[in-house]
């Protein structure tokens, strides 16, 4: 059977906002954090050329496209999660990532360079993550186009989600494609 579009685009479907947080789920996110990079190395393994150049659904980006996507917004988390912690809710910088996702380099830069680069940012990222105390978790900044300040355990969660829905764009185009 033919999978929705919705299901397509939003495979373990949109983020949903928790309401709270526990030590557990906490741990669940950042487990999904560390394990991203390698899940990715996985996910692409024995891909060629032309395979990474084909769009995950009809006019959504190329899995080449995704993987450096991945990197772009992980980078612009990695710099407001060291924001929130070290000013009082600073108001963030939302960037365009679709017009991201059509600069060049995007287009001339090996996938592996992008899966290198999240290793060692990921690494950065929840090495952060795993020493933050409690207090910190409660920390915010502000996203100027959502109107709203979000908490650091609330951005975590949302990045564990957002890990995954790229990932599984990815998966899934290869499971439907049966490479
Ligand atoms: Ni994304």
């Amino acid at each position: 059977m033919e999978d929705s579009l919705e299901k397509i685009k939003y495979p373990i479907g949109k983020f949903q906002r928790p309401e709270s947080y526990t030590t557990q789920s906490l741990n669940d996110w950042m487990n999904i954090l560390e394990s991203l990079p390698l899940w990715l190395d996985i996910c692409i393994e024995n891909l060629d050329e032309p395979q990474l150049q084909v769009p995950y659904r009809d006019g959504g980006w190329t899995i080449q496209q995704v993987i450096h996507h991945v990197a772009d917004s992980h980078m612009n988390a990695y710099i407001r999660l060291k924001l929130a912690l070290t000013e009082d809710n600073p108001q963030i910088k939302p960037y365009k990532e679709e017009l991201w996702a059509q600069l060049q380099d995007t287009q001339l830069v090996p996938i592996n360079i992008s899966l290198t680069l999240l290793h060692a940012l990921h690494r950065r990222w929840t090495t952060t993550l795993r020493q933050m105390q409690p207090e910190q978790w409660e920390r915010t900044y502000y996203h100027p186009e959502h109107n709203r300040n979000v908490p650091m355990w609330e951005m975590t969660a949302m990045y564990a989600w957002h890990s995954r829905h790229h990932m599984e764009h990815i998966r899934t185009l290869r499971e439907r494609m049966n490479w």
